[in-house]
């Protein structure tokens, strides 16, 4: 999987990131780091100039050791290029994200972009969203309102338990922490599983459920991506919108 990994960001790189870029959006998660390896490869002249936004704590501690020149959102509002990760991505590129708990994050930088590209290895694409990333759209809940929005995606058709038996709709805990995952943004995560017909049309799922009241961001991502990368054992192969 990590050779995987390294063949859809190696791609990605070659392809969007060229010496006319200079604002870089770093994603989130395992195959990020692939692309920065990649990126710093160019060589220094080609990085000469450049400066890369992150995405949260980790990207950001990925830009600094990498010895990159680290930007902020603030400074640079609009981006030439993001690439980031994914969970799970179907054939029109709408993907699942927030693994990470990074989403609302990646989700400024996506659409900041004048071009966002996803980077997976194999495991990740599907024919439809959630057939392999199971435990559900993660989803950025401002601390105050996350009960109430448990009982709004309950009564929109989230169950409380998977058909394996796992739990379904939950706040998303800390594992060596006691209490919820907090995240970059002092928000709580709730992964929230719904069933295929729903699944099916990801945009309006999207819809609805940001306007519930206290909800910060969806891990949904539709019409966003120019293209994705998935790495697999033997080639790479792309979708490209
Ligand atoms: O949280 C996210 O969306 C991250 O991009 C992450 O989930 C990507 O997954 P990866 O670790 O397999 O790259």
């Amino acid at each position: 999987v990590e050779a995987a990994k390294r063949l859809a960001a190696f791609a990605a790189v070659d392809r969007h990131v060229g010496l006319k870029h200079k604002i870089i959006g770093i994603g989130s998660g395992s195959t990020v780091p692939y692309v920065v390896d990649r990126i710093v490869a160019q060589g220094a002249q080609a990085n000469l100039g450049r400066v890369f936004v992150p995405t949260g704590f980790q990207s950001k501690e990925l830009i600094i050791k990498a010895g990159l020149v680290l930007g902020d959102v603030d400074q640079y509002p609009k981006l030439d290029v993001t690439i980031d990760g994914a969970d799970e991505v179907d054939d029109q590129l709408n993907s699942i994200k927030g693994g990470g708990a990074c989403q609302l994050r990646e989700k400024v930088l996506a659409e900041a972009a004048e071009t966002w590209v996803i980077v997976a290895d194999y495991r990740k694409n599907s024919k439809l969203l959630g057939t392999n990333w199971t435990q559900g759209i993660p989803i950025e809940v401002a601390p105050f309102a996350y009960a109430k929005v448990l009982t709004n995606l309950a009564d929109m058709g989230s169950p409380a338990t998977l058909p394996s038996g796992k739990p379904g709709l939950t706040l998303r805990m800390g594992k060596m922490k006691a209490g919820p995952v907090v995240s970059d943004n002092g928000m709580f995560i709730i992964d929230a599983p719904f069933p295929p017909e729903l699944m099916a049309k990801p945009e309006e799922l999207l819809h609805k459920i940001k306007m519930l009241t206290g909800v910060v961001e969806v891990g949904l991502f539709c019409n966003m991506a120019r293209a994705a990368y998935f790495g697999n054992e033997a080639s790479r192969h792309t979708h490209t919108h």
